[in-house]
């Protein structure tokens, strides 16, 4: 069964939409295997998006996962990273189509509410980095 790594970030926790979150996956069929709240490490938020650190907007990207608790979920179920992506919408809430997370709940690129692995690799060692 395939999985993926989701994460409601800190400005969808702190708004409290970790529930209505957790339904829509729960809607569209997927099963949640593991949870936690969490509140990031710069060291750990850092190795999150170590594939982003050449880009102009990774420090504040660092600074506002750090700044609040964050939701960490492993889901399961058919194309689990592809599906998960396309409940979540495109990164830029202004292009994020209505129906979906981002394009329901956020309106800013800066803070859109929700992370989802993008790859297999980036499934695995997200897991890994958050729940091992
Ligand atoms: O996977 P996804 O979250 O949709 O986008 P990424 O390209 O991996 O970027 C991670 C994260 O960085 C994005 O969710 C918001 C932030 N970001 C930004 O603040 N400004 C950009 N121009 C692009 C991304
Ligand atoms: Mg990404």
């Amino acid at each position: 069964m395939d999985r993926t790594f989701v994460m409601v970030k800190p400005d969808g926790y702190a708004r409290g939409l970790v529930g209505r979150i957790v339904a829509r996956f729960e809607e569209k069929g997927f099963k949640l295997t593991d949870a936690k709240v969490m509140h990031l490490s710069r060291e750990h938020a850092e190795r999150h998006y170590e594939h982003l650190s050449a880009k102009p907007f990774f420090g504040e990207l660092v600074d506002f996962i750090v700044s609040g608790p964050v939701f960490a979920m492993i889901w399961e179920g058919k194309d689990a990273i592809k599906n998960a992506r396309a409940l979540i919408g495109a990164t830029n809430p202004s292009e994020a189509l209505v129906g979906t997370i981002r394009g329901d709940y956020a309106l800013d690129v800066a803070s859109n509410i929700i992370h989802g692995s993008d790859s297999e690799e980036s499934a695995e060692r997200e897991i890994k980095l958050f729940f091992h």
